[in-house]
C-alpha cells in the first residue's frame, strides 16, 4: 500500500483548519498510519526542503515552517501520492481550484498550508525524516472493502 507525508503548515495550525483538511483526506478514504503536532528544528526543515535550497524562498520557508507547530501525517492508500496531490492542488492559494485544500483556503503565495509528497523516491525520504518505523502503524479498517474497487483491493493486499 502507498505512503505520503503530509505537513499542516504553520498557518494551518493557527489558523484552526487542522479538523477541516484532515477530513478531506479520511473523506476520500486514506487511512492515518501516523500523525503527529511538532515544532519543526531548523535542521529537520532544511533536510525537508533540502531539493530546494539553492532556490531564493529556501531561507523564508524554512522561517515560515520552524515559526510555529505543524502536523504531520503519513497517510496510506491506493496511489496515496498522486491522489493526495490532487486534493491539495496547485502550489499556491491564488492559482489553485476551488474544490482542493488549497483553492478552499488559501489566498497568500508564501503561506500555502500543507505539504504532500510528490513522488515515491520523495516520500520514502521524506516519511523517514519525520516518522520513526515503531511510529507508523498497520491499520486494517473493516471499512476497506467498501472503499475501493476489487482489483485495486487485491493489488493493496499484494503490496501490503
Ligand atoms: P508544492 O509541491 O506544490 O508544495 O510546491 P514546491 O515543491 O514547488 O515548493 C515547495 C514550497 O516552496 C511551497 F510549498 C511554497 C514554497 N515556494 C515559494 O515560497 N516560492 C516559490 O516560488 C516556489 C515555492
Amino acid at each position: 500500500m502507498e505512503r505520503t507525508l503530509i505537513l499542516i503548515k504553520p498557518d494551518g495550525v493557527q489558523r484552526g483548519l487542522i479538523g477541516q483538511i484532515l477530513s478531506r483526506f479520511e473523506d476520500k478514504g486514506l487511512a492515518i498510519a501516523g500523525m503527529k503536532l511538532m515544532h519543526m528544528s531548523e535542521d529537520l526543515a532544511k533536510k525537508h526542503y533540502e531539493p530546494h535550497q539553492d532556490r531564493p524562498f529556501f531561507a523564508p520557508l524554512v522561517q515560515f515552517m520552524t515559526s510555529s507547530p505543524i502536523v504531520a501525517l503519513t497517510l496510506e492508500g491506493v496511489n496515496a501520492i498522486s491522489i493526495c496531490r490532487k486534493l491539495v492542488g496547485a502550489t499556491f492559494g491564488p492559482d489553485a481550484e476551488p474544490g482542493t485544500i488549497r483553492g478552499d483556503y488559501g489566498m497568500s503565495r508564501s503561506f500555502n498550508l500543507i505539504h504532500a509528497s510528490d513522488s515515491l523516491p520523495s516520500a520514502a525520504r521524506e516519511i523517514q525524516l519525520f516518522f520513526e518505523p515503531n511510529e507508523l502503524l498497520d491499520i486494517h479498517r473493516a471499512i476497506q472493502p467498501w472503499i475501493y474497487d476489487t482489483e485495486d483491493l487485491a493489488l493493496a493486499e499484494t503490496l501490503t
